[in-house]
């Protein structure tokens, strides 16, 4: 596990910062969980998705919600979600045009931290299952103890299986460019997988209001962990292993948009540097 940009700024004392238990067995977060998924066309995967968190009770306590956030879906995904009938306190945000993920998540965290106490948490997910849950209890311990947000990482220490080389090499890239560029210290940047505190999402709205997330498609991920870090936050990173045979169908990111909205996200960072940043030890951030 590799810690980054860990702000020194432990002077607030309500903040947690202590250990992560060895044994996890046991362990449950304080506060409920709020989960985020952007979903397109997702009526093949999301079924498997509900199983994997049905068999894992542990992970949904009591008052959590489950945000299916569908966008512009044409295959019967909102219905999917609007017709499940089992354990899990499923919600549905539904957009009738597709407006991109991070609209996705810029919707899923308004409405998450309308109800979501301080010390829950936020988990947002993809709905193809890759990313493997059992990976989760550990971050969310970490978002328990001693991090603000906790990044799953193929690249810091979990494992991409059967993926392309392409994809490979995109991920890397992304990689490289945040932390070459946007001068972030993070191995993996582009994975929707991370569990983030509601203190810090409340510490970040009030900071940057709307323009908290500008990107609307899959840089947001990016454009938040700059943002979230300029906050103070303490950012975790927890090794995750990706299996994309797990997933139906095909990945719906579009290379080009992705890579000019990079491009964007860069130029409009350094134009707005100077406003944002915050030197190390005075984040503002509130536990
Ligand atoms: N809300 C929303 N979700 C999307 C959109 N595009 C992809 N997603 C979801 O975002 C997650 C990641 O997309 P995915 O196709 O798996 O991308 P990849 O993992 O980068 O190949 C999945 O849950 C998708 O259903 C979109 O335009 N809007
Ligand atoms: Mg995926």
């Amino acid at each position: 596990m590799a810690t980054v940009a860990y702000a020194s700024h432990e002077s607030t004392e309500e903040r947690t910062s202590r250990p992560v238990p060895t044994d996890l067995s046991t362990f449950r977060p304080s506060g409920p969980i709020v989960y985020l998924v952007p979903a397109l066309n997702e009526v093949d995967n999301l079924p498997r998705l509900f199983a994997d968190l049905e068999s894992r009770p542990q992970l949904v306590p009591s008052s959590s919600s489950i945000v299916v956030i569908d966008d512009g879906s044409d295959d019967g995904t909102a219905e999917l979600v609007e017709s499940y009938d089992g354990s899990l306190p499923l919600k549905l945000i539904r957009f009738e045009q597709n407006q991109g993920p991070g609209s996705a998540f810029r919707a899923g965290f308004a409405a998450a931290l309308e109800h979501c106490p301080l010390e829950g948490l936020i988990v947002t997910l993809e709905a193809d299952t890759t990313s493997d849950l059992d990976s989760l209890p550990l971050m969310l311990a970490h978002a328990s103890y001693d991090a603000d947000l906790v990044l799953a990482s193929v690249h810091g220490g979990g494992r991409m299986l059967n993926v392309s080389a392409y994809r490979r090499l995109l991920s890397a890239g992304a990689g490289w460019f945040v932390r070459t560029l946007l001068g972030i210290d993070a191995q993996t940047v582009s994975s929707f997988f991370r569990v983030y505190r509601a203190s810090l999402l409340h510490a970040a709205l009030a900071r940057y209001g709307d323009g908290l997330i500008r990107e609307p498609g899959f840089a947001c991920k990016a454009e938040l962990l700059v943002k979230l870090t300029a906050l103070g936050a303490r950012v975790v990173e927890v090794p995750v292993d990706l299996d994309a045979t797990r997933r139906i169908g095909k990945s719906r990111m579009k290379v080009t948009p992705t890579l000019m909205a990079y491009g964007r996200l860069m130029m409009r960072q350094r134009a707005e540097q100077p406003q944002t940043e915050q030197p190390a030890g005075t984040g503002a951030l509130i536990a």
